[in-house]
C-alpha cells in the first residue's frame, strides 16, 4: 500500500520541479513572466487600502517577501493535495496541476505589457512537473507496474492524460531529442501544438533504458492498473520506499538546480550594463553648493542628503522593471495641442535642472522611515508640457509605468514653478533600476503615490473626473499633497541614556513650502524651540536640534514642525490611508 505521504511527498517535489523549471525558463525569456510573481502581482494590485497598510507596519520593507513565502506556502499545500489526488488516481493530480497551470497563466498575461512567449515559463513549468510527478509515482509503487505497462504503453493513444501529460512526454528529452525545450520555447509561443508535433513525431518511444522512458510507461500502467489492484488486493501493489526516495532526492536536486540557475539568468539581467555605460550630461542649470550647515553632524540623526543604497523604496513591483534605455521612449499626448515623444538620447540633449528633493511615502507611519532626500538630475515637466500645448480644462498629468503603475498628479502643481522633473540620475548616479532607471518623475511637495512614477513611458494630460491613477480605486486620495510633518531621530525610540546633555534631534519636512519652526517637548512641558539647519531651499526636509539636560526616569520626548505658511502640525493622529499619516511624533526613553 502506498501511504498517503508518498503521495504529498511526491506532489511536493513535482511542484517544487515545476517552479524551478518555471523561473529557469522564466530567467531566459522574461522574470516577470515567472508564475509566483505574477500572482504575487495579482494580489498586490488587489490589496485594499488597510491591508497595504497592515503588511507595511507589520512586515515594512520585507512585505514582499513575506507576501511571496504566502504565495509558495499555499503552491505547497495545494502540490501537497494534488500528489495525495494522484495517488487515487493519477488523471485527478494531472488535473490538479492543470488548474495551477491555468491560474498561473492567467496572472501572467493579464500583466500590463505581456506578451505571448510570457505564457511559456508556465507551460514548461507544469508540463514538466505533470511529468516529474508521474515518474515519482511510478517509482513508489514499484517495479511491477512499469514491466505490466511496457508492452500496451502508447503515447499517441492515450486518452487518460491531460493536455500537461503530454507535455510530459515532449519533455521526455527520449522523445523529442536534448534540445527538445530550446525547439518547443523558441518555435511557437503557444507550445501545445509544438508538443502534440513532439510527440506524434516520437512514434514509437524506443523503448530504451533510464528513468525518463521508463517513467510515462510506469505511470500509464499505473493509471490502467489501478482498478485492478483496487480489486486484488494490496498484495499486488507494492510501496517502493527506496525507489521513491531515490526519485524524491533527484527532483529536489533539478528543482534547485532549476531555480539557481533561473535566478542567476534573471539577476544578471537585472544588472543592467547599459545603465553603467551612460555617461551624464552636465546639468543646464546646477544646483547652487549646499550652504555651509545643512547637517549638523549627530550621530544617529539622519544625514541631510540620503544616499542611494539608503533610500527608501516603494513600488508594487515584485520584479524590478528592466528598461532597455535604448528602446525606452516617453509620449506625451492627450489633452494638448501636439504629442510629444521623446527617446532617452532626446531627453539626455535636453536642458537638464539639478535640485535636491525630499520624497515622501503617503503610506509613512508618523516617525517611519519612508523618506529620503536626494540631489535630482532631469528635464523640467513644465517645459516639455508647455511645448506640446496644455488644453484648456485639463487639471490631470496620468502618468504611466513600463510596468502598468499610473499616478494622477495635478496639472496646476506641476506648472506652477516648481522644479517638478522627469529625472535620470540620483546623487549624481544614473538612476538606480530600483528608483526608476532610465527615467522617473520627481514632484516637490506631493506623495510618490501621486507623482513620482518610476519607469515612467507615458503621461497623459487628462482630467480627474475622466482618468483614474493606480491607488485610488484602492482607497487612496486622488491628490497627495505631503503634509507638514517632523520626526524625532535621536534619541532612539526606547532608548536608555545616562543623565546629562544629551541632543535630541531628528528632521521636519513641508516640501515646497518650507519649515520655519521646530518644538520639542519633554512630559508636556513647555514647548522649546529647537536650533534649525540650513536648507538649501523649501523642497528638502530641515534637520533639527535642542539640547536637553535629562534627568534619571522615564520620559516623554515630543515634536511638532510650523511650515512657511504658519501652520503647525496638526496633533490630531491619522493613519497613512486615504491621504498621509499626522499627529505629533513621540517618543520614551529611560535615563539612568
Ligand atoms: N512604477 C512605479 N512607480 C512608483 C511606485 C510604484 O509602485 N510603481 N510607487 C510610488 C510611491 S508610492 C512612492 S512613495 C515612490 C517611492 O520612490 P522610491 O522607491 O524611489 O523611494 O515611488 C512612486 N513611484
Ligand atoms: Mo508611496
Amino acid at each position: 500500500m502506498v501511504p498517503a505521504w508518498a503521495g504529498a511527498l511526491a506532489g511536493l517535489v513535482a511542484g517544487a520541479v515545476a517552479l524551478g523549471v518555471a523561473q529557469l525558463v522564466a530567467g531566459l525569456l522574461n522574470p516577470a513572466a515567472f508564475p509566483v510573481v505574477a500572482v504575487g502581482n495579482v494580489v498586490v494590485d488587489n490589496t485594499p487600502a488597510w491591508l497595504k497598510e497592515f503588511a507595511i507596519s507589520t512586515f515594512g520593507s520585507n512585505d514582499k517577501t513575506v507576501l511571496i513565502a504566502g504565495v509558495l506556502v499555499v503552491l505547497a499545500l495545494v502540490a501537497a493535495a494534488i500528489g495525495v489526488l494522484a495517488l487515487r488516481r493519477l488523471r485527478y493530480g494531472l488535473v490538479g496541476l492543470g488548474v495551477f497551470g491555468v491560474v498561473g497563466i492567467a496572472a501572467v498575461v493579464t500583466r500590463p505589457g505581456a506578451g505571448a512567449l510570457d505564457v511559456v515559463p508556465t507551460l514548461v513549468g507544469v508540463g514538466v512537473g505533470a511529468w516529474a510527478l508521474t515518474w515519482l509515482l511510478a517509482r513508489a509503487v514499484g517495479e511491477s507496474y512499469g514491466d505490466a505497462g511496457a508492452a500496451s504503453y502508447d503515447p499517441s493513444a492515450s486518452d487518460a492524460s491531460l493536455d500537461a501529460s503530454s507535455d510530459a512526454s515532449a519533455w521526455d528529452p527520449a522523445a523529442s531529442g536534448p534540445t527538445a525545450a530550446g525547439t518547443s520555447v523558441s518555435a511557437s509561443p503557444t507550445p501545445a501544438p509544438a508538443t502534440a508535433a513532439a510527440t506524434g513525431a516520437s512514434g514509437g518511444l524506443p523503448s530504451g533504458e533510464g528513468p525518463s522512458s521508463e517513467a510515462p510507461k510506469a505511470s500509464e500502467a499505473f493509471e490502467a492498473e489501478r482498478p485492478a489492484v483496487m480489486r486484488a488486493g494490496a498484495e499486488l501493489y507494492t510501496f517502493d520506499r527506496r525507489r521513491l526516495l531515490g526519485g524524491v532526492a533527484g527532483g529536489v536536486v533539478a528543482a534547485g538546480v532549476a531555480t539557481l540557475v533561473g535566478r542567476g539568468l534573471a539577476g544578471s539581467q537585472e544588472a543592467d550594463s547599459a545603465r553603467v555605460a551612460i555617461a551624464l550630461p552636465k546639468p543646464t542649470v546646477p544646483v547652487k553648493p549646499l550652504p555651509q550647515g545643512v547637517d549638523f553632524g549627530i550621530k544617529g540623526l539622519s544625514p541631510f542628503v540620503t544616499k542611494n543604497q539608503d533610500f527608501y523604496r516603494v513600488d508594487t513591483a515584485l520584479i524590478v522593471p528592466r528598461v532597455d534605455p535604448q528602446q525606452w521612449t516617453l509620449r506625451i499626448h492627450g489633452m494638448v495641442d501636439r504629442s510629444i515623444e521623446l527617446t532617452y538620447a532626446d531627453l539626455l540633449k535636453r536642458p537638464l535642472t539639478e535640485e535636491y528633493v525630499t520624497l515622501t511615502c503617503v503610506s509613512n507611519e508618523v516617525g517611519g522611515e519612508y523618506i529620503g532626500n536626494a540631489r535630482w538630475l532631469g528635464a523640467r515637466m513644465a517645459d516639455l508640457l508647455r511645448e506640446a500645448g496644455l488644453q484648456p480644462g485639463a487639471d490631470m498629468l496620468l502618468s504611466t509605468s513600463d510596468d502598468g503603475f499610473t499616478a494622477g498628479t495635478p496639472v496646476d502643481v506641476v506648472m506652477d514653478g516648481r522644479d517638478a522633473l522627469f529625472a535620470i540620475a540620483m546623487n549624481g548616479q544614473v538612476l538606480p533600476v530600483e528608483h526608476g532607471f532610465p527615467v522617473r518623475q520627481v514632484v516637490p511637495g506631493l506623495y510618490g503615490y501621486v507623482s513620482a512614477t518610476k519607469w515612467v513611458v507615458d503621461l497623459k494630460v487628462t482630467r480627474f473626473d475622466q482618468d483614474e491613477a493606480y491607488w485610488t480605486p484602492r482607497g487612496w486620495s486622488a491628490k497627495g499633497p505631503i503634509k507638514t510633518e517632523s520626526r524625532i531621530d535621536v534619541p532612539k525610540a526606547g532608548a536608555s541614556l545616562t543623565a546629562g546633555r544629551t541632543a535630541i534631534a531628528g528632521v521636519a519636512w513641508a516640501q515646497h513650502t518650507g519649515i520655519d519652526a521646530v518644538e520639542v517637548r519633554v512630559d508636556r512641558g513647555e514647548w522649546r524651540q529647537a536650533k534649525l539647519a540650513q536648507v538649501p531651499g523649501p523642497d528638502t526636509w530641515r534637520q533639527w536640534s535642542l539640547e536637553w539636560d535629562a534627568t534619571p526616569g522615564q520620559h516623554t520626548i515630543e515634536v511638532r514642525a510650523t511650515d512657511a505658511a504658519g501652520h503647525t502640525q496638526t496633533e490630531q493622529q491619522a493613519p497613512p490611508a486615504p491621504d498621509g499619516a499626522s499627529g505629533w511624533h513621540s517618543i520614551q526613553v529611560k535615563v539612568a
